[in-house]
């Protein structure tokens, strides 16, 4: 089998770390593996099958002879980085939002529309969409296609982890220092997250959503390549470690039963239906921590409209919303592609 060369570029996070890790589970075939990070870094190293790699630091030459870049360093180191990898013929497959929305550059959940990843092509790069959106349309689309989608209202309670490494620090150290009955130490958020929810993710914009909440009505649209479908979005900060839970409230333009829904969705690919409220089975973030899955459960009719379903979408954020999605991407990529 061809091997590639493939490059982590943010290695140390909270994302990249999933990344060498599902690399590693997914017996992706990797030639040689480069671990890129900033400066900080230096000394560090990870292990992937059982052997110690140091991280190097991130620079302009570090991608000659690299086939596939996994990047998430933030957006404006990719915003600088990407483009560079990609003139010396990397692939970039970007976990930031710095190119989802470009319009020549794909957006990829490879459920939804895995034949978009064609369009590498354009730029040298593949956008992997934001970690709340992923888990939604990889229940939405097969909804979609049965009975049409008009509308989405969707409420989110996001993990700390999603803000990465030293947010998980955080939500530790406050739980810590609230048993200890000692002072309160606030650097990630702007408020305490310990035993509280946040109605802020990311930064808020003029009209008063946050980006946030924007990604999820624009990423959908891309991604499902349908502009029609109206989404819109309240994204909230819990103090839940690891999976992103979201209500979801779903206007249809026919008629989809809750069974009828069950049905297609136990056999879409990447979900898993637990729906049983007679046992008390309902998807819940600490199951959904280190599983592969979308997890989708209290699947039920919206009774103040015609053609409306409520349901709850569970997934784990780093996994499938980060790590998990752009390594599915990258084994299309060889697969069909390179
Ligand atoms: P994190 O835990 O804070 O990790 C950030 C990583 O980027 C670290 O490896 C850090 O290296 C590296 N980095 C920061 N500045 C750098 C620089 N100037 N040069 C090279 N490397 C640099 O954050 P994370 O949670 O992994 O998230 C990272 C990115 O992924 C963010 O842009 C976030 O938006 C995106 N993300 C996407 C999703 C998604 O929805 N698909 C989910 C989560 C995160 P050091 O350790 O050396 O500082
Ligand atoms: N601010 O990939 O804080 O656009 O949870 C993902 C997660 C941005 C992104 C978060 C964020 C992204 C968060």
């Amino acid at each position: 089998m061809k091997e590639y060369n493939v490059a982590v570029v943010g290695a140390t996070g909270a994302v990249g770390n999933e990344m060498v890790a599902t690399l590693e589970q997914r017996k992706f075939p990797v030639k040689k593996l480069t671990l890129l990070a900033s400066e900080r870094s230096l000394g560090k190293s990870l292990t992937y099958k059982g052997e110690e790699v140091p991280i190097e630091e991130l620079k302009e030459n570090s991608f000659k002879g690299i086939d596939i870049g996994l990047f998430s360093p933030g957006g404006a180191v990719s915003e600088k980085f990407a483009p560079i990898a990609a003139a010396d013929g990397c692939v970039v497959i970007d976990n930031t939002s710095a190119f989802r929305m470009v319009p020549d550059i794909p957006l990829v959940v490879p459920e939804v529309n895995e034949h978009a990843i064609k369009f590498y092509k354009n730029k040298g790069i593949i956008a992997n969409p934001n970690c709340s959106t992923i888990q939604m349309v990889v229940v939405l689309k097969p909804l979609h296609d049965a009975a049409r989608i008009k509308r989405v209202v969707v409420s989110t309670y996001q993990a700390v982890s999603g803000t990465g490494k030293e947010a998980i620090y955080e939500l530790e150290q406050q739980v810590l220092a609230i048993y200890n009955n000692k002072p309160l130490e606030k650097k990630v958020y702007p408020y305490q997250i310990a035993f509280n929810c946040l109605p802020h993710i990311d930064s808020f914009l003029e009209s008063g959503y946050t980006k946030e909440e924007m990604k999820m009505v624009n990423e959908t649209k891309k991604i499902m390549e349908d502009d029609s479908i109206q989404v819109t979005a309240t994204t909230v900060r819990v103090p839940v470690f690891y999976g992103h839970s979201e209500s979801v409230n779903v206007e249809f333009e026919k008629d989809l039963s809750p069974d009828a829904a069950r049905k297609l969705l136990k056999k879409a690919p990447g979900v898993k239906v637990v729906d049983d409220p007679a046992k008390n089975k309902y998807p819940l973030a600490i199951d959904a921590a280190g599983k592969d899955d979308t997890f989708v459960g209290r699947i039920r009719r919206d009774e103040s409209i015609a053609h409306g379903l409520n349901m709850w979408i569970v997934a784990d954020n780093i996994r499938k919303g980060a790590a998990l999605n752009a390594v599915q991407i990258a084994e299309v990529l060889i697969e069909k592609y390179l």
